[in-house]
């Protein structure tokens, strides 16, 4: 009788550390061995008799690494889930690379609407009219003539400008040329400016320089403000004087762009 009660004593033992081992009542590592919960299972199969599966990635959980982690078909930045991530967005918008790699460089990249640079016009209108008025010095040879020329200028790009913020220079093209003879100066072939694009006393306008001989934009051209249609312009008068003759005409100048 001793060896019988010994032998069921065994195997009871038995039966409670099998059904110890199924139960998972323990609680240890990572298998929570939850068959009756839609909660974990810990095992990459779904043992819960749920229609989910406990298991399956539900989120792009690495928007760098080229994998649709989360199977929905969009691979890294392309899925909803990496918006705002540091790898999906133009993290430095004025060197040259797509950061994010969305295909769009720098400015071009939404991402960068706020960045200032990226506002700034990438051409200006620039126009110039001379009116050249008679006095009596001059009356006995010639009459009052009119010249024009236009230029569309453009940024070579950003901190060409050492004193502004950045610089607009093109080529000018003459479209009334009939007083260029008069003044002894030809038609300068050539314009550049360069703009401040903050005019602290000054709100809504820009400031506008004109290089000096020594290429220093050091010499104001005046303030191009917002003319309410979300267009900067400067127009400025000048009288143009010739030696010996003083002044004999208007040189009005006129600048526009338009903030990108
Ligand atoms: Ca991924
Ligand atoms: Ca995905
Ligand atoms: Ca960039
Ligand atoms: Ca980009």
């Amino acid at each position: 009788m001793p060896r019988i009660v010994l032998l069921l004593g065994l195997l009871g033992a038995t039966l409670s550390l099998t059904a110890c081992s199924r139960g998972g009542s323990s609680g240890s590592g990572s298998d929570d061995d939850d068959d009756s919960a839609p909660a974990d299972d810990d095992d990459a199969a779904d043992d819960d008799d749920a229609a989910d599966d406990d298991d399956a990635v539900t989120v792009e959980t690495d928007c760098d690494d080229g994998l649709d982690d989360d199977s929905d078909g969009d691979i890294d930045c392309a899925d909803s889930d990496c918006e705002g991530d540091d790898a999906c967005v133009e993290g430095i918008c004025d060197d040259g690379l797509d950061d994010d790699g969305d295909g769009d460089i720098d400015c071009a990249d939404s991402d960068c609407e706020a960045f200032a640079p990226c506002t700034w016009p990438t051409a200006v209108a620039h126009n110039a009219h001379f009116a050249f008025e008679v006095d009596s010095a001059w009356s006995w040879a010639v009459d009052d003539c009119n010249s024009e020329f236009n230029s569309a200028i453009s940024s070579p790009g950003f901190n060409e400008c050492t004193t502004c913020d950045r610089d607009f220079s093109g080529t000018v093209t003459p479209v009334q040329t009939a007083c260029q003879d008069l003044v002894g100066e030809p038609l300068p072939s050539s314009v550049t400016y360069g703009i401040i694009f903050d005019s602290p006393n000054n709100p809504g306008c820009w400031s506008v320089f004109a290089p000096d001989g020594d290429g220093i934009y050091g010499d104001s051209a005046g303030d191009a403000c917002d003319n309410g249609n979300g267009t900067y312009v400067l127009v400025r008068t000048d009288p143009v004087d010739v030696p010996d003759f003083g002044d004999v005409g208007d040189l009005t100048t006129t600048l526009s762009f338009t903030p990108n």
